[in-house]
């Protein structure tokens, strides 16, 4: 498929997925939606690669949906929010959650509303020093989707996850940073260069190990204790079975760096 609103490539294991729509601070449309479906499809088929790094073009990360978009009129039909969330933004986030593979976000710029929300659902959040993260929603009306109602109070406590989405109030990214909502910050012009030097790293480790500490952590929010062990018993048993155990034990006890494959 021919990309119009986004970016793709694949380079050394590394996706880099790069919402490409500056003039309206890269805000969803239907199109992008399409687009952004078949790269994650790419994602998830393609055995080479073994991380994702999302990012944006210009000076926003993603303000959401596009509200040029969505019908004002009072004489037109309202759109049917449930329906666009159920097709587009709901498995969006759950392909990003679900990916075998760690995925970076790099926040170049704000994140509003939906925006805010899918850098989130990524397993590490970079972002520049001048960007923010706004739960935008509440200043029309709506309620934070695309899984912010999940992740935002797991990621600072309900507190703080209450007051950003009642209020909407901006919220920089290093005050991010220091609230452990995000893993790290960088000068602007750093951001993209340090993001994909992880991901080129990270596209090197035992992806199938990194994916079931992925699917462990993410369980333990609903998990009991006892079923988190088990939990790690399971997945263990399958992390033991991996080609990539055996190379990182051989080489940890021929003291030589390891070569893992993904296997
Ligand atoms: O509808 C469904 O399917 C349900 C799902 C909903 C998910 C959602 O995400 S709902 C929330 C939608 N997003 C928002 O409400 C955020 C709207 N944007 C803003 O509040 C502000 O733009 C920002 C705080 C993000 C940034 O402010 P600022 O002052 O830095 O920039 P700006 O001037 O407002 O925006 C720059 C341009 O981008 C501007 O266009 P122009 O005037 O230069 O032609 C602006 O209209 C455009 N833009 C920004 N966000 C959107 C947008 N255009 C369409 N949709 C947007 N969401």
């Amino acid at each position: 498929m021919a990309y119009q609103h986004i970016e793709f490539e694949i380079t050394d294991g590394v996706a880099v997925l790069t919402l490409n729509r500056p003039d309206s601070l890269n805000s969803f449309n239907g199109q992008m939606h399409i687009e952004v479906r078949d790269a994650l499809k790419q994602v998830k088929t393609d055995a080479a690669v073994r991380c994702l790094l999302i990012t944006g073009n210009g000076r926003g990360f993603c303000a959401g949906q596009d509200l040029s978009d969505r019908a004002v009129d009072p004489d037109a039909a309202m759109p049917n929010l449930g329906e666009s969330i159920e097709k587009n933004y709901n498995p969006m986030i759950r392909s990003l959650t679900s990916l075998e593979m760690p995925v970076i976000c790099a926040v170049n710029g704000v994140a509003a509303g939906a925006g805010a929300n899918i850098a989130l659902a990524c397993d590490i959040v970079l972002a520049s020093k001048s960007a923010s993260f706004i739960q935008a929603f509440c200043k029309i009306g709506l309620i934070p989707d695309s899984g912010g109602t999940w992740t935002l109070p797991r990621a600072v406590g309900l507190p703080r996850a209450m007051a950003l989405s009642l209020l909407g109030d901006k919220l920089s990214a290093e005050q991010a940073e220091q609230w452990g909502m995000i893993w790290k910050t960088y000068e602007a012009d750093e951001l993209k260069a340090a993001a994909l030097s992880m991901a080129k790293q990270l596209a090197t480790q035992p992806t199938q190990g990194l994916a079931l500490i992925k699917r462990a952590l993410q369980a333990s929010a609903t998990n009991s204790f006892d079923e988190q062990l088990d939990l790690e018993r399971d997945l263990q048993t399958l992390a033991g079975q991996t080609e990539d155990y055996r190379e990182g034990v051989s080489a940890f006890m021929a003291k030589r760096a390891p070569h893992f494959q993904g296997k």
